[in-house]
C-alpha cells in the first residue's frame, strides 16, 4: 500500500503551544527568564491526542463477544446471534475490576472476526438485537459506556476490519462502505470514544476472499466523530503495536518511526515495531497488549492458567517501565463477568505497584547540574524534575548531548528503583543514560538503559544511597527530563544452593537486598509468615526432598514474591556407577 509520508496531526498548533512552555518560574518575572527561550523541538513531535494517551498508561481490554459462548478464539460467522447469551452481564464489574487495578479505560471487542455486533447495528443482522438475548434489546456498548461514565474511565473501540460474517467482505467499495457505517454507528451512539482498534489480522489464507481496505475513508470517519480519538493500526496510524502478544517492549522503545515502513510487512517486522526508529519521521508510538490468560477469550479450561504475579510484574516493567502503554486484557467469562482470578491477580499487581511505588524519596529534594539551560535558578531548573509538577522539566543547553542531574536525598534510605521520563510534548531525545547512587564506597552504577521516553522505570538490588545521579550519556539534541523519582520497595530474597539434586547433603542459602531483614521460612512446601522459623543467617542444611519458601519483612513490608526452590535427594543405591 502507498502511504503519503505522515505527519504529527495538528503539528502547526503543537509547535505554537511547544513555544511557550510556561514553567511555573516565568511568572516570577525574573530578568533571566526572559532571556531563556525554551529549547526548540526535535521531530518528531507527538499530536495533542497522543500526549493524552500517553498520560493513560495502562488500561483494560475486554475480549467478550460471540467466542465467548462457543470456546472458540475465531469464530466463523455462521453462529446463531441466540448463541450469544451472557447469564449475568455487569460491565459496571469490569470497570471496578480495572478502576481498582489503577486502569484509566477500557477497550471492548465491539465486533469481532466473526462478525457479531454487540451493539443494535442497522447495516446487519448479524448482532445483539437479533438474538433472544435480553429479547433482543440488549446493547453491550451502551452498558459499558454508561459503566465508564459512572466510574469516570475513558471508553475505547475494537473493530475488526475482517469480517467473516458480512457477505459484502470482499467486495472492496462495499463492504468499505459497510465498514464506515458501522464505526458511524459505535462512534456517534455512545459519547467521547478514546482509542479506535483496528485489528490487522486476517486468516483468509491466499484462496481466500480479498478485501482492499480503503483506510482514508475509516479516517476520515474517526476523524470526523471522535477528534480526539487515537487509531491504533489503520493506514496512518497514531499508535503501532508492540510487535509481541507478550506486553514487553524493547529495552529501547522509540516513540518515533519510519512512517513509510510502517505497512512493509508489519508482520515481518516485530523486533521494529518492538523498538522503534530513532530516526523515525513520524509519532507513532507503541501499546504493549497481553492477555492475563493463555486466550484472548475466556476459555473455562484456562481458569487456573491467570498469569501470577512475578509474570505481571514482568509485564509492567517490560511496558510501562519502558515508556508504553499497557492494554492488559480480560478474557470476560460467560456470565459477563471478568472472573474471580483474573480480578485477584490484577488486583495483586496494583498492590505491589502501590508497594514499590509508595514513597518517593525524591520528591521535592533539590536537585542541581551544570548543563542546565539558563543555570539552576533560570525556567529549566533541575529541581523541576523533583517539584511533582509534569508541566515543568529541566533541559540542557543548546550544544549539549549529555548532561547529569544530581539529587540530594537526605537521609541515607535504600534504594531500588528509579523512574525518570522526559518532556515528550518537545520530543523523545535520550539515547543513553545510567543512573549512580552515592553509597559509603562513593559513587557507583546501579543501572545502565538506552531510551527513555514518558516513563522509564529502572529496577536494581538496593543499595544504600543519600543521593543519586541521572547521567544522559547520549542524545539526539540538547536532552530534556520533567520528573526522576525514587522508591524504596519492598525487600527482595533469593536462594542460592550449589546443587539442586543430590546424594548425601546439600546446603542452601537465603540472602536479602538489605540488612536488617527478617527472613522466614518453610521446609516442607507451606506458605511462609512472619509465624514460620526466623532464618539467623548461615547455610540451611537439606538432607531429603525439600521445598524451601522464604520471605523477607522489612518492618510492615514484606518481600512481594515468595522465593522458592525444590531440593531432590537420590538415593545412592539407585544411581549406577557409570560403565
Ligand atoms: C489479534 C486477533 O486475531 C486476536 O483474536 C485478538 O483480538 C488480538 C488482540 O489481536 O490480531
Amino acid at each position: 500500500m502507498a502511504l503519503a509520508p505522515l505527519l504529527p496531526l495538528s503539528l502547526a498548533p503543537l509547535l505554537a503551544s511547544v513555544q511557550e512552555p510556561i514553567p511555573a518560574a516565568f511568572e516570577r518575572g525574573s530578568t533571566v527568564e526572559a532571556e531563556v527561550p525554551a529549547p526548540a523541538p526535535i521531530l518528531p513531535l507527538p499530536s495533542g491526542p497522543q500526549l493524552a494517551w500517553h498520560e493513560l498508561e495502562y488500561y483494560a481490554f475486554v475480549h467478550f463477544n460471540m467466542n465467548t459462548f462457543t470456546d472458540e478464539e475465531w469464530g466463523h460467522g455462521t453462529e446463531s446471534p441466540n448463541t450469544f447469551a451472557p447469564s449475568e452481564l455487569d460491565c459496571h464489574q469490569w470497570v471496578r475490576v480495572a478502576k481498582e487495578a489503577g486502569m484509566k479505560a477500557v477497550i471492548l471487542t465491539a465486533k469481532h472476526h466473526d462478525g457479531f455486533c454487540l451493539w443494535p447495528s442497522d447495516v446487519t443482522e448479524h448482532d445483539v438485537a437479533s438474538s433472544a438475548w435480553r429479547d433482543g434489546q440488549g446493547d453491550v456498548l451502551a452498558e459499558l459506556a454508561e459503566a465508564c461514565r459512572a466510574e469516570g474511565l475513558k471508553l475505547g473501540l475494537y473493530l475488526s476490519p475482517w469480517d467473516r460474517a458480512e457477505p459484502s467482505y470482499g467486495d472492496s467499495d462495499a463492504y468499505n462502505q459497510h465498514f464506515a457505517a458501522q464505526l458511524t454507528e459505535i462512534l456517534t451512539r455512545y459519547g467521547p470514544v478514546f482509542e479506535v482498534w483496528f485489528d490487522g489480522a486476517c486468516g483468509e489464507g491466499p484462496n481466500g476472499k480479498r478485501q482492499e481496505y480503503d483506510w482514508d475513508l475509516f479516517e476520515r470517519t474517526v476523524h470526523q466523530h471522535q477528534p480526539d480519538a487515537v487509531i491504533f493500526h489503520g493506514g496512518r496510524p497514531d499508535l503501532r503495536w508492540i510487535g509481541n502478544e507478550r506486553g514487553i517492549a524493547g529495552e529501547t522503545n522509540w516513540n518515533p518511526y519510519r512512517s513509510a515502513e510502517y505497512f512493509v510487512g508489519t508482520a515481518e517486522r516485530p523486533s521494529e515495531l518492538n523498538v522503534g526508529h530513532e530516526d523515525g519521521d513520524a509519532w507513532i508510538p507503541g501499546e504493549a497488549d497481553v492477555s492475563i490468560r493463555p486466550g484472548w477469550y475466556y476459555h473455562q479450561s484456562e481458569d487456573d492458567r491467570v498469569k501470577n504475579l512475578d509474570q505481571l510484574l514482568e509485564i509492567w516493567y517490560g511496558s510501562i517501565g519502558r515508556g508504553a502503554n499497557l492494554l492488559l486484557n480480560f478474557p470476560v467469562d460467560r456470565r459477563g463477568l471478568v472472573h474471580e482470578h483474573d480480578a485477584a491477580a490484577v488486583a495483586g499487581l496494583r498492590s505491589a505497584i502501590d508497594a514499590i511505588l509508595a514513597e518517593d524519596l525524591a520528591a521535592g529534594r533539590k536537585a542541581t547540574s551544570e548543563q542546565t539551560r539558563g543555570g539552576d535558578d533560570g525556567p529549566f531548573a533541575a529541581s523541576n524534575v523533583t517539584d511533582g509538577d509534569p508541566a515543568t522539566f529541566w533541559a540542557a543547553r543548546d550544544e549539549m548531548t549529555s548532561g547529569t542531574i544530581e539529587i540530594a536525598l537526605g537521609r541515607p534510605s535504600p534504594v531500588d528503583h528509579v523512574e525518570i521520563g522526559e518532556h515528550l510534548p518537545l520530543g523523545q531525545r535520550i539515547k543513553r543514560f545510567s543512573v549512580q547512587c552515592r553509597t559509603v564506597d562513593g559513587w557507583t552504577t546501579v543501572a545502565q538503559g538506552t531510551t527513555v521516553g514518558g516513563r522509564r522505570i529502572v529496577s536494581f538490588p538496593a543499595v544504600m544511597a543519600n543521593r543519586i545521579r541521572v547521567v544522559v550519556e547520549d542524545a539526539r539534541a540538547a536532552p530534556t527530563i520533567s520528573h526522576v523519582a525514587v522508591h524504596s520497595g519492598p525487600p527482595r530474597l533469593e536462594i542460592f544452593a550449589d546443587r539442586t539434586a543430590f546424594l548425601d547433603e546439600t546446603e542452601a542459602y537465603l540472602s536479602a537486598d538489605r540488612d536488617g531483614a527478617a527472613i522466614h521460612y518453610t521446609v516442607d512446601g507451606s506458605k511462609p509468615d512472619r509465624d514460620s522459623p526466623r532464618h539467623e543467617g548461615g547455610p540451611i542444611a537439606i538432607d531429603r526432598d525439600t521445598v524451601l519458601r522464604a520471605v523477607a519483612y522489612e518492618g510492615d513490608r514484606r518481600s512481594l514474591a515468595v522465593a522458592e526452590e525444590t531440593f531432590r535427594r537420590f538415593d545412592p543405591a539407585s544411581v549406577r556407577p557409570p560403565r
